[in-house]
């Protein structure tokens, strides 16, 4: 048998945010989104959530939240990324 569940896995900020604009959802570095990777019912916006944090419940997709939780951060590889390009 296979167990799938893992609630161990850390979730984590992925860069995106729609706090400009509400709906409009816009990486760290001023890009716009290409693809999406929402749970289901996800962004909901609960009580004004403007980050998006990443491998969220056994579905591995992605939640607003609220941008004062304190999660670890993926975002700095877009930066790196990005640096090709200067
Ligand atoms: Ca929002
Ligand atoms: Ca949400």
């Amino acid at each position: 048998m296979v167990n799938q569940h893992d609630s161990n896995k850390p979730s984590f900020w992925i860069g995106l945010a729609d706090a400009q604009k509400e709906g409009t959802w816009l990486w760290s570095d001023g890009t716009k989104l290409d693809f999406v990777l929402w749970n289901k019912g996800e962004p909901n916006n609960v009580f004004e959530e403007d980050c998006v944090q990443g491998n969220f419940l056994d579905t591995n997709g992605w939640n607003d939240l609220s941008c004062h939780r304190d999660l670890p951060s993926i975002c700095v590889w877009r930066y790196c990324y990005d640096c090709n390009y200067h």
